[in-house]
């Protein structure tokens, strides 16, 4: 398979395996040169000056679906290998989502854990976080708790404003913030999370907007429990076709893709919360 940055190496070493299965989390791993980031990045501003009503609720959820550049990174081999290196040759997205902080921006995400809300079973499933510009500690940064992915823990729904996930999902036992490891990225770097990992991330009080393309792999084996929803092919061969496969976009924001989009997601929702509003970006 050739990959779409030829400079980036595009897999990990056996050494990198071991300590994301050991911390829950590895990083940084060059996903694209800073050039390609800095054309995402201007793709996504592009967008934003547009000034589309629903813009921030399309970004929030599989935008993959909508935006050929997204559904192209989502299966770009140099983002595809070095996840195909902990989860195997054959890989599905299940969904993308931007978690974007403009320039001192309150927002927040606060510890949680995917695993509780996303009803995916076995847990062989990792977000890729791109960073599309810097992401420091003081505009935000994710931050981790290495080794948390071992137990499930409680989760309440806070509904706090600011929350960037949107039913403001946190644990509901105290976190040991000591332990917390930022995870720095330049443009063009990413981070691999596990799916049990406890994570979240603090505002940002700097003047360096911080966009991050957050893109949720699977196992092909991998099931949504609660019934059948899609996905996109994004490496290998799906041999399980335990979900409907979601096509690429034939241009960006058309009607068609915006379409099979609210379709897909709304089938996501009515077998993850019926009644409740966008799970997919916590
Ligand atoms: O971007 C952040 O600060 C948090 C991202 C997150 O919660 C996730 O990718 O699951």
């Amino acid at each position: 398979m050739t990959n779409g940055d030829n400079e980036i190496a595009g897999t990990l070493t056996a050494q990198e395996v071991e300590r994301y299965h050991h911390d829950g989390y590895l990083s940084p791993v060059q996903a694209t040169t800073l050039k390609r980031a800095a054309d995402l990045l201007a793709h996504y501003n592009a967008f934003k000056a547009r000034g589309e009503a629903a813009a921030d609720e399309v970004l929030r959820s599989k935008p993959h679906l909508v935006f050929p550049w997204l559904y192209d990174l989502v299966r770009d081999p140099a983002v595809t290998g070095p996840v195909s290196a902990i989860l195997g040759p054959n890989l599905l997205a299940w969904g993308s989502s931007f978690f974007a902080k403009p320039a001192g921006d309150p927002g927040f995400v606060s510890w949680h854990q995917d695993a509780n809300y996303w009803g995916l079973e076995p847990h062989e499933i990792l977000t890729a976080w791109i960073a599309f510009s810097p992401s420091l500690r003081e505009n935000g940064c994710m931050r981790v708790l290495p080794g948390s992915q071992a137990a499930a823990l409680d989760h309440r729904d806070t509904f706090a404003k600011d929350n960037l996930l949107t039913r403001g999902q946190e644990i509901s036992v105290d976190v040991d913030e000591n332990r917390a490891v930022n995870i720095t990225l330049e443009s063009g770097e990413m981070s691999l999370h596990h799916v049990g990992i406890v994570h979240g991330s603090d505002p940002n009080t700097s003047d360096i907007p911080r966009i991050g393309f957050a893109i949720r792999y699977i196992a092909s084996h991998v099931r949504q429990t609660g019934g059948r929803t899609t996905a996109t092919l994004a490496r290998g061969e799906d041999t399980h076709g335990h979900f409907d496969l979601e096509p690429r976009p034939q241009s960006e924001y058309d009607a068609a893709s915006l379409v099979f989009r609210q379709t897909a997601l709304a089938r996501q929702h009515a077998v993850l919360f019926a009644g409740v509003d966008n799970p997919v970006a916590g």
